[in-house]
Parts: C-alpha cells; structure tokens; sequence
C-alpha cells in the first residue's frame, strides 16, 4: 500500500501518518519530493487494513493499495526510473554504461593490462572477480583478498570504479589452504564500488538479506543477476528482498538463462526481450551482461547492440588481453579491439532509443 501526501503537507500532519504506520505493527519505505514527503510506502501484510485508515488522516492526498507481489521495485511505486550514483558515474540515466575486465582476476600484470586499456577506452567502470564459484572444486577459485587489493590499487591509479562479487558469507580458503580473517562479503563491501550478486545466489533470501543490513548505511549499489532458471517475478522478488531491507540501489543484470540450447552454440539464452518487460514492470535500471549469456566472444557484440536497442541502461562485458589464455571465461572475453567496436556501436544505438 502506498501513502501520496498532498503537497504542501505539514511535517505534523506527515509524523502523524508515519507514527500510525508503526503503531499498526508496520515498516515504511519514504520518497522525498521537492518540499516535504512525496510518497510513503507501508511495508509488511496489509491483507486485513483498509485504505480508508490511512486516507482520513489530514494531509494524505490519496492512498492506492499495489496489487503487484513486488511493491519497491515496482512501477506501481514509483513511476520514476531509479538512477543510481556511482562517484560521478549516474546508472539509469541518459548515458549508456559500460562496465568491463576480465572474469577472474588473475596477475598484477593481467589487472593493469586490462585497466589501462579498459580505461583509455573511455569506460569508468572494471569488472573483476576474485571470488569465483566453480563448478570443480579442483577449479581455479580466485586470488581472494590479495586480488581485492590489487585491484582497489591498480583503479585507484587509472580512476575506475570496481564492480566485484560477493559469492557468500563463508571465509575464502586461500591456496596454502588457511581461510582469510574476514568472510566474502565484508571483505567485498571494503572494497567494491559495486557489489555483485551472481546468479547461484539471487534465492539465497538470507544471503540478500545480510548484504541488505549490511549495506543500510552506505547505500553501496548492488547488481544482482538473474538465477538461470528463475522466472521474471522471482527476480523481482529478490531484488525486492533487498530493497525491503534497507538497501533501495539495486540494478537489475540480465546473464541469461537456461533452455534447450547446446553448449556449443549458445551457453546460455539470451533473455533480451526480458530488457523491455523489466523496464515497464520496475523502477531499476536494467543491465546486460552479454558474455555469459551467449557464452561465445564471436557473438557477444551482436547480443550487446541488441540489448542496447532494447532498452538496457548498461552493459557488463568480459574482456581480457589474452583471452586464449584466461583462468575462466576465455571463450566469450572479448579482446580490447572487439570491446571498442562494441561501445562504440552500443553507445549510438543507446542515444539512437533514448
Ligand atoms: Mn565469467
């Protein structure tokens, strides 16, 4: 249920509407307008609650119960898109957002290779996990802290904002075997501009919950993706589940999704009419990731000019200077000169659609 105050209400009139909110057992969520209270949102079972409870308090405009399983994130709630601010950086806004580097964080040498050019090309935000949940146990797990560190450094110097994953709250094992001092998260929200949340997690609610805590203050943004298997409404749900929690910068990421493809043409399905009905039903912006969700580097700049063309506010590329090479992902990084065609399209089909 969501609570329109009238314009010009007194902040009398807007305590005693919040104070009847809690005194019936229930949260809220506030949007501010330009003089006072625009919107307030009730949160919690109003199954049994009239609106008229509510709406015979002076200064509510109106009162309009949302009818939809996710409230927050919704339209419904909020008409207007959620942009949200990474340093001088707006994502769902009126410019394209490209974030790029490599799957996994590998060498000091391969992180500054892969920023310098990511950074020439003009794109202020790198990618880079140094946490990987393998399928294989006996797979490369990723450099943990030590890559956080490395990375925190190497953008510092080439001014990039670092979007990593968080893949739970267990402590990493490192290679000799010993687990670090602080579990995934923690270590994360240190040093992530953007904290990731892959697609094994987005139904892990407790996990969603404790980044939401975690991060009330701060407000860090999170991009969570899609599970491969999950509908449109569950991943709207998880992300409700964040924002509920006291975390509203949540980005909506696209990755892709399991049907009857084969692997060796497509790893995954590109969801990219999923784009257009996220952007109608939620207020989030909407990302893409088109390496993953193609799984094949020759066709992932056909699925990112889609992607752009559908309406997504940003693009989450895997890049790497020598992707036969790569520890993971390899096969769909793309190689600098590939990922400076791609922006270079993307970025004019993005203004072309705006
Ligand atoms: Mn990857």
């Amino acid at each position: 249920m969501i609570i329109h105050m009238k314009k010009g209400a007194l902040p009398q009139q807007e305590k005693a509407v919040l104070d009847r909110i809690i005194s019936a057992g229930f949260k809220y969520e506030i949007i501010h307008g330009s003089t006072g209270i625009d919107v307030i949102g009730i949160l919690g079972d109003l199954s049994g609650v009239e609106e008229s409870f509510f709406s015979e308090l002076d200064g509510v405009d109106k009162v309009v119960r949302i009818s939809k399983a996710y409230k927050l994130v919704s339209r419904q709630y909020s008409a207007a898109d959620r942009k949200i601010k990474v340093g001088g950086i707006e994502i769902g806004g009126r410019e394209l957002v490209i974030m790029a580097g490599p799957c996994s964080l590998e060498t000091e040498e391969q992180i500054v290779t892969i920023a310098g050019y990511v950074a020439k090309l003009g794109i202020k935000i790198m990618r880079g996990g140094a946490y990987k949940p393998r399928t294989s146990p006996y797979s490369f797990q990723g450099m943990g802290i030590e890559g956080l560190r490395l990375l925190a450094k190497v953008c510092g110097r080439y001014r990039l904002k670092i979007i990593t994953e968080a893949t739970g709250l267990h402590r990493h094992i490192d290679r000799k075997g010993r687990p670090e001092a602080k579990n995934v998260l923690e270590n994360v929200i240190e040093y992530a501009d953007i904290i990731q949340v892959g697609a094994r997690n987005m139904k892990s609610y407790g996990f969603l919950q404790e980044l939401a805590l975690l991060t009330k203050d701060s407000k860090k943004p999170i991009l969570l993706k899609r599970g491969e298997s999950s509908t449109l409404k569950d991943f709207l749900l998880a992300a409700e589940y964040i924002v509920a929690h006291g975390n509203p910068n949540v980005m909506l990421c696209l990755r892709g999704i399991r049907a009857f493809e084969e692997p060796e043409f497509q790893r995954y399905t590109a969801d990219i009419g999923a784009i257009t009905v996220l952007k109608k039903e939620s207020n989030l912006p909407v990302i893409f990731d088109p390496s993953h969700s193609i799984g094949n580097r020759h066709y992932v700049e056909g699925v990112s000019l889609a992607a752009a063309a559908a309406g997504a506010d940003g693009l989450l590329i895997e890049t790497h200077n020598d992707p036969a090479n790569a520890r993971c992902d390899g096969d769909q990084s793309v190689t600098k000169e590939e990922l400076a065609r791609i922006k270079a399209l993307a970025v004019k089909i993005h203004a072309v659609v705006k």
